[in-house]
């Protein structure tokens, strides 16, 4: 009896609430079915994973009718593989190309139609494999089509027949001295002019068909020292100044097609106008001054501002974009600007690069990257240099190159390496460390992942 009646009412319950959610009122429209929210696809572990990229799938959704798909080098996907922000496919799987050796990339992807996103299925992390094998010997110069390759030379480096002239010929299609195109070597006592080794290099360059990029008229560190500790007027000064510009351009005319005009007038610290000789002794403008001189020698050379930490140091980055906007601004003929590119194997970021660059974009500049090196060991830490590094130096070229190979061709001038050989670089005798290798070619002329790093930021 007792079974009966519980039964009895829950019967009741169970039909009064039926009837409840079934109760319609005209005008109340929540009882059209709602279409059922896009399922999320689930994704797969990555297949087929090789040195520069893997395939990805997922499972079909029903009513989709593409997918969205996103692969970033992080798993917050602030940083993403470059045409891989959402983007679409119309098949379960991608097959992805081109990326980095030995690099960890996140992958989810959401389905999609003319209603509705679904969510983001789970994230998948994959690591690309190291790559194995000879690294491909195609030359940098063949491979860059649309800008010119260049590397810092010492004028007694350049023996015909000698192994380093032979990669520099098959190599590069450009040179600029290291140091002795600079003022301290080529006027070292007020008057008296030593073109030696610039000779010797813009002969060489000239006899082989090569590009000279001019480094550097203006550089508070290689002023002699006779016009550091000048005693004449200022006005005496600047003509000295003026006379040494108009004596450079004109023995090279024709010959050297650009020139850094001025290098490094920006204090890292502020952003303001760094103190030297040519500031105290010329005034705040003295470097609208010297893109003047040079232009009055040469019509026809491009004239370049050169700096470094360009792409890190955003102050100074302003600081410099300021100063090129008032030259522009003032009708100074100013070409292009120098980003020196003496970087690391973990800095800057991609983004980083691309800001600083599409600022050289926006106001018309030629754009050189024209220092290039890359420290795989800035804080000390290895005592060899190890496959990690190199492969993060590799993976580091390829951004800086492919970063610089997208922007318009009108832009592109040069990517100039800041030596051959690892130990040929500033980096080993300037800093005292010889456990350094941040160069394309080893100490004995091999070729390293390096190059390989550059030749793919050409793909
Ligand atoms: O690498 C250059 C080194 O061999 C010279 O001794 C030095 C002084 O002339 O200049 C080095 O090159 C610098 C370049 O001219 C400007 N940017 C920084 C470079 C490294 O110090």
């Amino acid at each position: 009896m007792k079974i009966n009646f519980k039964f009895k009412i829950c019967i009741l319950i169970i039909g009064s609430l039926f009837a409840l959610t079934n109760c319609t009122d005209p005008g109340d429209d929540s009882n059209i079915a709602k279409p059922i929210a896009l399922g999320s696809p689930i994704i797969n572990q990555a297949t087929d994973v090789n040195s520069n990229g893997f395939k990805i799938s997922w499972t079909r959704v029903y009513n989709a009718e593409n997918y969205e798909l996103d692969i970033a080098l992080n798993n917050t996907f602030e940083s993403y593989v470059t045409g891989y922000q959402g983007k679409s496919v119309t098949n379960m799987y991608e097959e992805v190309n081109g990326l980095n050796e030995s690099t960890n990339y996140f992958c989810r992807v959401r389905a999609i139609n003319s209603n509705e996103t679904s969510k983001n299925s789970a994230i998948i992390q994959t690591t690309t494999l190291e790559g194995n094998g000879p690294e491909p010997t195609t030359a940098l110069k063949d491979a860059s089509t649309t800008f010119m390759v260049g590397m810092a030379v010492k004028a007694q480096q350049l023996t015909n027949g000698s192994k380093y002239d032979e990669i520099l010929k098959k190599e590069f299609s450009s040179i600029s001295a290291e140091y002795e195109m600079k003022m301290n070597i080529i006027e070292p006592t007020k008057g008296n002019y030593d073109w030696s080794k610039a000779d010797a290099i813009v002969d060489y360059a000239v006899a082989n068909g090569i590009n000279v990029h001019g480094h550097a008229l203006v550089w508070h560190e290689s002023a002699p020292d006779w016009l550091k500790n000048y005693t004449g007027t200022n006005d005496e000064f600047e003509q000295e100044v003026k006379n040494y510009i108009t004596a450079v351009l004109t023995r090279y005319k024709g010959k050297v097609a650009s020139w850094d005009v001025v290098n490094e007038a920006i204090n890292d610290t502020d952003g303001s106008l760094r103190n030297s000789v040519y500031r105290e002794k010329m005034g705040d403008d003295f470097v609208a001054k010297c893109f003047e001189f040079a232009r009055e020698a040469d019509p026809d050379v491009l004239l370049f501002y050169n700096d470094y930490s360009v792409t890190t140091n955003t102050t100074k980055q302003t600081a410099i974009f300021n100063l090129i906007d008032d030259l522009q601004t003032n009708n100074t003929p100013i070409d292009g600007v120098g980003f020196q590119m003496h970087i690391q194997y973990n800095s800057p970021s991609i983004d980083q690069i691309k800001t600083a660059v599409d600022k050289a974009v926006e106001r018309d500049l030629k754009l050189h990257f024209s220092e290039l090196d890359v420290r795989v060991n800035p804080d000390k830490d290895i005592t060899t240099f190890t496959s990690e590094r190199a492969i993060a130096q590799k993976n580091k070229i390829k951004e800086v190159v492919a970063t610089y190979n997208a922007i318009p061709a009108k832009n592109k001038y040069a990517i100039t390496v800041w030596g051959m050989k690892d130990n040929d670089s500033w980096l080993i005798s300037h800093h005292n460390n010889a456990n350094e290798w941040p160069l394309l070619f080893d100490s004995n002329f091999e070729i390293k992942k390096a190059h390989t790093g550059f030749l793919q930021g050409l793909d």
